[in-house]
Order: structure tokens, then C-alpha cells, then sequence
């Protein structure tokens, strides 16, 4: 008996269960919240004092040392360690890196606090306590209680808040984050970016009735054949709700009043489907970003969404949207403001980056290494640029080990879970510059099967490498096998050789699909001018562009798309020249003030002489 209740002792302190990806609930600005952004307290504590005592065991839950339990000093002769108070304070959203010269180069734990009180609820409705993104662990503790813990730094998460927990006032809430890197993490030790730390996107409290729309997929129907669709004007849109739990009254109402849709679905269990039959549906496409106003209805919550129908799929060698093929003018973006040397995570900040995407003529981004903050998807979807997801499985992971394996599907299930119903998004990317063994083709092909099972109304893909060859440049990953589309990564004239081998570079891919450059780009010091073959002048990045461009234009004809590298410049730890990068890869075809290298030019008139012959 005395054992059975130590292991129970032992569960509850050690196996809070992480959130798993279908309990998120999707949609959250459409629902009845409270928002928790602001100024929050914090504690540094990079050896983890809050967590574990001095014999390295995990606290209990009622020590008074736990940075999770409010420091009350009843008797001035007490001891106390640790408290929060001002001027210990962060602003979320936001990594911390940038906010104080402390946390510049900073990794491991911080400890958020804040307090708030309870929002008004009615009889019975339930409240969750949601995070865009934390980076990259959270555990989450509210009034002492622990809630849960979450890995994975780019993906939302939410947790039930016992109501019996919340009282009216001074809810003590406590997230501790740590942001270490490890080698069975994802992504990994190495990366080329700066890994900020911290509550890094919008954090809520979102209250929903008692039994509520925990997630909807609303589609165009993805095994209807489109050319067919438009002949006719007969355009069959798919969808389902998933209810947080079975019910066997009620209904839900689905309306999309531009297109005079107004049906109700009986509940019977916790999901349900159905399929609509609509005329005269405009589709969305990057030259009409048409989204239409569609709202779902259960047990008094309406869940507002802007939605889009498009058709994404290849034949062949070509990608098709709508089926017209299309090409992808694209390029890459990582979540940061270079001019705030930070990360991104509001509209405004979407606005900045997807409009310099815009002023390129593009009609395509790369949301490069990881799922971006939902601002971007949605904001993707209004001005029409199609979209790249990815996940940050990035370079050397574990392959072999199969906890690995299982984090980074958490964070796959997570990234399409948020963002299924945004028409901008065109392609999953379950990872990038994989290298090539079986162990780790198996691990890939099983991330691939995942999305696929997940969501049918997208194309997969992974950013592969080349190898190179003075005769032929061959793309043969096995990977390609499996992808819908063959993304290959290539820096001919930066990593190794100068931009003129490019005149003589021959390209053959090994499979019977449509080919996308995922990254080319080469670096340049805005501000440094020399002649064309000096590296790191902004002449030697045009010069690039301008060789690459030619070299482009005689691929072969399953080429269908490129996306360079990069927007804009951003921090990374492992780019040290003193007098050209300074913490800083320089491959952005704009500065960290915000300003046009030569080389923007080159990409927006290439993109400009596509766009002109393009009907989309
Ligand atoms: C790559 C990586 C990207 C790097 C880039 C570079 O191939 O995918 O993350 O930042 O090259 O600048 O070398």
C-alpha cells in the first residue's frame, strides 16, 4: 500500500502529461477571451534552483522554495530565496534576448509571473489557458498547481484551468522556460539561427461553454477534380467539426452568407461531417486572395473564420493551383525583425515582412525553420501569397530514436492543426537538409505518412541537397520518392566555386515531379561596395542573382518554382567574420535596418518578367 501511494506521489510530480496536439483548440481569436500580454515578472535561474532542491530532486509542490509557490514571509525571521517583483520584468510577447543586455546571448530558464483575476464566467462555462508559442519547454503552474509542460518552440499549446483553482483575485500564475538545446530535442543542437528564448507569442485565457467546436476543416473538396468543377460551376466544398466531447443533442450551424449557406448538423457523437454542393464560388488564388465570411455555431459560441478554396496539387512535373499550373515566385523568411534584432509575433510585424515579399513581386514565401505565428498565415491568406510551413527538423536529428521521432510529430500534428484552414498554405515541409541514410529516410518517410494522413488538400515536401558535379548537378535524395514535390537547396557561386559556374551547371532530377530551388542566396554587407568578385560586397550578391537568374531560366522543365535565401538578414551564433557578419548571416536581400541590397532588384525585375506572362 505505502508503495503503491509513493508511485502515486511520484506520478503526479513527474508525469504531468504534455498536452497532446488534437486537444488544441484552434481559432482562439474568434473566441470569448481575456489576453494575459503584458509586463510579467521574472527570475533568471540558469541552475534551475526553482525546480530542483539541493540534492538535484524535482520540488515538491508545496516547498516554499518553488519558484511556482508565491513567496509569502509571514515572520521577518523568515528566509526567503527568491521573489517577483520590479524591475525583474519582460514583455510578452517577445523573446527575452532582446529586451535586457542580460539575456542577449541567454539560454536556459526563466521564470514568468504574473497575476491576474478571474474573468467573468457563467454557469458553466470552462476556461483554458493558451500559448501561441513558447520556447522550448514550458511548464505551467497556476495558484501552485501544475498544469502541464509543453515542448516545442513554435507551436500553440493550451491547458484547462480547473475553475475550483481560479479565485476571484491575484491568480498566481507562474511558466517556467527554458530554452537549453539538446540533441533529442527538435530542432537540435545546431542550427543557423539565433535561438530566442521565452513566451514568445500571445498568451490567453480563452473560455468556452461547457462542451463546445474544438476543431473544423472546411475545404474544397480535395478528391474533386477542378477543371471539371469550374466547367460545370459545380464546386463541392468538404468539412468536418471535431467537439471537445461526445454529445447526442444539439446542433451545429454552419453559414457562409455571400454564399447563401445556412445548414444545421444534428450532434450525434464528438465529430461530425459534411459536403456542400455551391455555385458561382470564387477561388482563391494569389491574384484574387478571395476569402469568404464563414461562421460555425454550437451551444452559444460562434466561431468566426475568413476562409479560402483553392485546389493545390501536381501533375507531372507541375505544380497546379485551381488547375493552372503555377509557378512559385518565392522566398524565405525566418520569424525576426532585424531592425529589433528579435523575433517577430505581431500583425504589424507580419505586415513589415510579408510587404517586403510583396514589393519583390512575389507570390510565394518560405516560412523557414519552423511554423511562423498565426499572424502570418492569416495574413498570408488576405494578400495572396501562397505559403510554405515547416517544421524544424533541421540538419542532424536523432534519426534513430523513436522519442525523437514521436516530438517531432507532436510538433507536425501541432503546425497543421493551427493553420488547416488557410488557403495560403500550399505546402507542409516536414524538414530541411536532412543528410542521407536509410535510418533517417525511414524517420522522414514517417513524418511524411503523418501530414498526409492529417490533411489530403496539401502538398508534402523537404528541402534536400544536391550533389554537385562539374558535368551534372543530380538531385537523387530517396527522399524525393516520397515528396510531392523534389526542393533542393543549392548555393552554386557561394559554397564553393564563384558565381560564374553557374553558365556551365546542367541539372537533372531523379523523379517524374515538379522541381523547386528551396533556397539559393549568397551573402552581402549592405553598405560594401567593391568590384563583382569580392565576396561580402553587395556587387558580388548581384552578381550572384544575375548568374543564378540565367542559370534558372535554362532549367530543365520541371522546374517550378524558387525561393532564395533569405528576405532579410538575421542573428545567428555560428556566422563570426568581425568585419562582415558580426552574429549576422548576411544572405538577406535586405539589411538589419530595414534597407535594399543590390541584389533585391535583380529578384523583384526576374519576378516582375514572370508575374507579366502569368495568369496567376
Ligand atoms: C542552408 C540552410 C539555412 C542556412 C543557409 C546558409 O542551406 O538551410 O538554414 O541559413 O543554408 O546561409 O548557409
Amino acid at each position: 500500500m505505502i508503495r503503491k501511494l509513493m508511485m502515486l506521489l511520484a506520478m503526479s510530480l513527474t508525469t504531468i502529461p504534455a498536452m497532446a496536439a488534437d486537444r488544441l483548440i484552434v481559432n482562439t481569436d474568434s473566441r470569448e477571451s481575456v489576453s494575459l500580454n503584458g509586463t510579467w515578472h521574472y527570475i533568471l535561474d540558469p541552475y534551475e534552483t526553482g525546480f530542483y532542491n539541493y540534492r538535484y530532486k524535482e520540488r515538491s509542490e508545496g516547498d516554499p522554495e518553488a519558484y511556482w509557490n508565491r513567496p509569502v514571509t509571514k515572520h521577518r525571521s523568515e528566509r526567503r530565496e527568491h521573489g517577483y517583483r520590479a524591475p525583474y520584468t519582460l514583455e510578452v510577447p517577445g523573446d527575452w534576448n532582446s529586451q535586457d543586455d542580460t539575456f542577449t546571448y541567454y539560454e536556459g530558464t526563466v521564470w514568468y509571473q504574473r497575476d491576474f483575476d478571474r474573468p467573468q464566467l457563467g454557469k458553466n462555462q470552462r476556461v483554458f489557458l493558451y500559448f501561441g508559442a513558447v520556447n522550448y519547454e514550458a511548464h505551467v503552474y497556476l495558484n501552485g498547481k501544475k498544469l502541464g509542460m509543453h515542448k516545442g518552440g513554435f507551436t500553440p499549446f493550451n491547458f484547462e484551468v480547473p475553475r475550483d483553482l481560479l479565485k476571484e483575485k491575484d491568480n498566481f500564475l507562474v511558466v517556467k522556460v527554458d530554452n537549453k538545446r539538446h540533441p533529442d530535442e527538435i530542432p537540435t543542437i545546431n542550427t543557423d539561427w539565433w535561438n530566442y528564448g521565452g513566451i514568445t507569442r500571445d498568451i490567453k485565457l480563452v473560455m468556452t461553454p461547457d462542451n463546445f467546436i474544438q476543431q473544423y476543416e472546411i475545404e474544397l473538396d480535395p478528391a474533386q477534380d477542378i477543371l471539371t468543377a469550374k466547367q460545370e460551376n459545380r464546386f463541392r466544398i468538404s468539412g468536418n467539426v471535431t467537439l471537445d466531447k461526445a454529445a447526442s443533442s444539439g446542433a451545429v450551424t454552419l453559414a457562409i452568407p455571400e454564399l447563401g449557406v445556412e445548414q444545421r448538423y444534428p450532434v450525434t457523437g464528438s465529430r461530425l461531417e459534411f459536403d456542400l454542393e455551391l455555385e458561382d464560388l470564387q477561388l482563391w488564388s494569389p491574384k484574387t486572395p478571395k476569402l469568404y465570411n464563414v461562421s460555425l455555431t454550437y451551444n452559444s459560441e460562434e466561431l468566426a473564420d475568413n476562409i479560402g478554396f483553392r485546389k493545390i496539387e501536381t501533375s507531372g512535373k507541375k505544380i497546379l493551383l485551381n488547375g493552372e499550373p503555377v509557378f512559385l515566385r518565392g522566398i524565405a523568411i525566418h520569424e525576426e525583425i532585424p531592425q529589433g534584432v528579435r523575433r517577430a509575433h505581431s500583425e504589424a510585424d507580419a505586415e513589415q515582412l510579408l510587404g517586403w515579399a510583396k514589393d519583390l513581386n512575389a507570390n510565394m514565401v518560405r516560412l523557414a525553420h519552423y511554423p511562423h505565428n498565426e499572424q502570418m498565415t492569416r495574413l498570408a491568406d488576405k494578400m495572396g501569397l501562397l505559403v510554405w510551413s515547416e517544421i524544424p527538423v533541421y540538419w542532424t536529428i536523432d534519426f534513430g530514436n523513436d522519442a525523437v521521432l514521436d516530438k517531432a510529430k507532436a510538433q507536425l500534428k501541432e503546425m497543421i492543426a493551427r493553420d488547416h484552414n488557410r488557403a495560403s498554405i500550399v505546402i507542409w515541409s516536414v524538414g530541411n537538409e536532412t543528410p542521407v541514410s536509410p535510418v533517417r529516410t525511414g524517420f522522414m518517410k514517417s513524418l511524411i505518412d503523418t501530414a498526409r494522413s492529417l490533411d489530403d488538400s496539401r502538398l508534402i515536401s523537404a528541402a534536400l541537397e544536391v550533389h554537385y558535379n562539374p558535368e551534372t548537378n543530380r538531385v537523387d535524395d530517396p527522399l524525393g520518392a516520397y515528396t510531392d514535390i523534389v526542393s533542393v537547396n543549392e548555393y552554386l557561386g557561394w559554397y564553393g566555386g564563384t558565381p560564374d559556374m553557374c553558365r556551365t551547371a546542367n541539372w537533372e532530377v531523379a523523379y517524374d515531379k515538379p522541381l523547386f530551388i528551396s533556397e539559393t542566396g549568397a551573402g552581402a554587407k549592405s553598405g560594401f561596395h567593391a568590384d563583382r568578385e569580392t565576396r561580402w560586397s553587395e556587387e558580388y550578391q548581384q552578381w550572384y542573382y544575375e548568374e543564378q537568374i540565367k542559370m534558372l531560366k535554362r532549367m530543365p522543365d520541371n522546374y517550378s518554382g524558387v525561393a532564395p535565401w533569405i528576405l532579410a538578414d538575421f542573428r545567428s551564433p555560428k556566422r563570426n567574420h568581425p568585419l562582415y557578419q558580426q552574429g549576422w548571416n548576411r544572405k538577406g536581400l535586405i539589411d538589419e535596418q530595414g534597407h535594399k541590397k543590390k541584389a533585391f532588384d535583380v529578384l523583384k525585375a526576374y519576378y516582375g518578367e514572370i508575374e507579366k506572362d502569368a495568369d496567376q
